[in-house]
């Protein structure tokens, strides 16, 4: 499967050596889990569906649980399993992290961005509710991001106003909205590989990065676990979204749940067009043995999150 995915002796050797057959079981055992938990607390947040007025509450059901993989909270509950914490204490800085990356979806396929018509295997928000209704949805998850954050306990080290400036900052004009900017200026354009992965850290490592943060954070983790993590999201955001352009030239559309092809088709500059598909393989298996380098002051306490960063290698969509 992963030479069928991937190609690359590289990647395979990452993912073997993090990855005995039982391993692999334990760990999928581990991610329904961890999807399970985080989904029954999304809907204890989100207002009900028929709460007034109905259509909003409806719309962002439907994008909220629409089959995501939930990558963010699972890696938000696993920083918090690594260094020592409670995950029930990470579980509202999880729904957080969804709610902002729904909404960023949600935006992203708005025509007036990526006018897009399938996302997560669904017709997108815009196509079913109207593009009124989904900026409108789009604003409200990113509203309820804040109140749900504000629900986060405060640990000895991190206040609650520590855990809401984090993913404030993260979700502004520096980091995802300015990533945004950046790709929706560079359509069309030559971009460099040092412009392409400036894009690349705003508008997909910034939050992986907070995801591994507020996990930390919510464990009260010291300054030196903080740091470290914050180096493993760094580096596993950059590969998560090289895997991701390559699995958009890869990959058939059914299988990814959204339209393949969509880079190329909008002029984007992507890792596979600017350096070839070989050299972005190369990449991500160097941006993911970087990752799992930097686990190392965890001092074996982070086996799941090089569990996962090593299965991310493999994934088909
Ligand atoms: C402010 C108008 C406005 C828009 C903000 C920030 C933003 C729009 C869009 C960025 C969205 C985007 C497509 C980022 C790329 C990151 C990425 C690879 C997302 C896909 O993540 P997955 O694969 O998705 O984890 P699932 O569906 O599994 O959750």
């Amino acid at each position: 499967m992963v030479e069928r995915c991937l190609g690359n002796a590289d990647l395979q050797q990452i993912f073997t050596s993090h990855h005995p057959p039982s391993g692999l079981m334990h760990l999928k055992q581990y991610l329904t889990d961890r999807i399970a938990e985080v989904d029954a607390a999304l809907d204890a947040f989100l207002p009900p569906a028929r709460q007034r007025p109905a259509t909003i509450h409806a719309a962002m059901r439907y994008s909220v649980f629409a089959g995501g993989k939930r990558l963010r909270p699972v890696l938000c509950l696993a920083a918090a399993e690594a260094c020592g914490g409670d995950r029930g204490q990470a579980l509202a800085p999880a729904c957080a992290l969804e709610l902002m990356h729904t909404y960023s979806l949600v935006h992203d396929d708005l025509p007036a961005m990526d006018d897009d018509d399938l996302r997560r295997g669904r017709p997108t928000c815009h196509k079913v509710y109207g593009e009124g209704m989904a900026v409108l949805c789009g604003d409200a998850l990113l509203t309820e991001v804040f109140v749900v954050l504000a629900q986060t306990p405060p640990t000895k080290r991190y206040t609650t106003r520590d855990f809401i400036t984090e993913l404030a900052v993260t979700g502004g004009s520096r980091k995802l909205i300015g990533g945004q900017v950046m790709d929706l200026e560079g359509e069309g354009q030559p971009l460099s590989q040092r412009e392409l992965v400036r894009i690349h850290e705003a508008k997909t490592a910034a939050l992986l990065t907070s995801a591994l943060r507020l996990g930390a954070m919510s464990a009260n983790a010291t300054p030196a676990k903080l740091a470290a993590l914050t180096k493993f999201g760094e580096a596993l955001g950059l590969a998560f979204q090289v895997i991701d352009d390559i699995l958009d030239v890869t990959q058939s559309t059914e299988v990814l749940g959204k339209t393949a092809g969509k880079d190329q088709a909008v002029a984007k500059a992507t890792y596979p067009s600017v350096l070839g598909l070989e050299a972005s393989r190369k990449a991500a298996a160097k941006l993911t043995r970087a990752a799992l380098a930097a686990l190392k002051p965890l001092g074996g306490k982070a086996t799941r999150l090089e569990e996962i960063a090593a299965y991310l290698l493999q994934r088909e969509y």
